[in-house]
Formats: structure tokens, C-alpha cells, sequence
């Protein structure tokens, strides 16, 4: 039975909606059918100074348990030129500018933590570029996970 993925896509490097264009096809190669898709929206960049980014949600249906869903995203990053990971310095992330962005913000509403993954992504509430396109698809990720992962 197909698992429901949602995943966020976010680029501020480069030709930005060719990156969430092709990422979204490598997605629907290599993780599962991508069933929906929020529009592509322009936001500020969050949390770092940098250049503006093109964000978009998408749901996709699939066979993938999480890490192995984990592992598709992060390779489809390293194939369209994602070089720079994010880090914690003192406790803070640090970001960088990137062509890709893909992560899982939430997995059949389950609950996990490793070093690898959170789920639900810890910062979905927070984030506007997250929260607009979730309310354009009717997708409430909030009112579930109230208390802290
Ligand atoms: N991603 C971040 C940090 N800041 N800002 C915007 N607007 N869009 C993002 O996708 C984004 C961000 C960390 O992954
Ligand atoms: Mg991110
Ligand atoms: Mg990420």
C-alpha cells in the first residue's frame, strides 16, 4: 500500500523552477507518483541572508519507507548540484544558498527521530514558505502534531 509523502521543494540558486521542475520529475522517476502540487510562490529568503527562493509542497504516493525516501532526496539534490549541506554552529543552523532543497515535512503522520530525519519537519509552523502552499492544498500539519517532537 502506497505511503503518503509530502515534501517540500525549495531553490534560490541558479534557474530556480528549472530546478523544482526537474526535481519533481526525478521525484516521479525514482520515489513515487506525484499526485499533487501546490503553485511555485517567490519568498524572502528565512533565516539567512541570501537570495529570494522558489518554494513549492507536493504530495507523492509511494513505496519508499522513510530513510529509503530520505536517501532518493538526497541524491536527486547531489544530481542537480546541491553542494552545501545545512550545520548547527552553537546550536543555530547555518544555511546556504543551494540549486535544491527537498525535504520530507511529513510521512503518513508519523512520528521519528534520528540523526538523519525529524518527522514531522520541526519547523513547518514557523515557516510561511512552508504554511502558504500546505493552506493552498487544504493541508493541515499543525493541529496534529501539537506537542514537541
Ligand atoms: N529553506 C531553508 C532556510 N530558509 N527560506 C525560504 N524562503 N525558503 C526555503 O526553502 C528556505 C529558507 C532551509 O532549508
Ligand atoms: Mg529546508
Ligand atoms: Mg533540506
Amino acid at each position: 500500500m502506497p505511503h503518503r509523502a509530502i515534501i517540500g521543494l525549495g531553490s534560490n540558486q541558479g534557474n530556480r523552477a528549472f530546478y523544482l521542475r526537474i526535481a519533481r520529475i526525478l521525484i516521479a522517476w525514482d520515489a513515487g507518483v506525484v499526485s499533487r502540487a501546490s503553485s511555485v510562490i517567490e519568498t524572502p529568503s528565512w533565516g539567512f541572508d541570501s537570495d529570494p527562493f522558489l518554494n513549492q509542497v507536493v504530495v507523492v504516493e509511494t513505496a519508499l519507507a522513510p530513510l529509503e525516501l530520505l536517501d532518493v532526496l538526497q541524491s536527486i539534490e547531489r544530481k542537480l548540484g546541491r553542494t552545501q549541506k545545512s550545520f548547527l554552529q552553537d546550536g543555530k543552523p547555518v544555511y546556504h544558498a543551494r540549486t535544491i532543497d527537498l525535504d520530507i515535512l511529513d510521512y503518513d503522520g508519523i512520528r521519528y527521530k534520528d540523526d538523519r530525519l525529524t518527522l514531522p519537519h520541526p519547523h513547518i509552523a514557523e515557516r510561511e514558505f512552508v504554511m502558504a502552499p500546505l493552506r493552498e492544498l487544504n493541508i493541515n500539519l499543525t493541529d496534529n502534531h501539537e506537542d514537541p517532537v
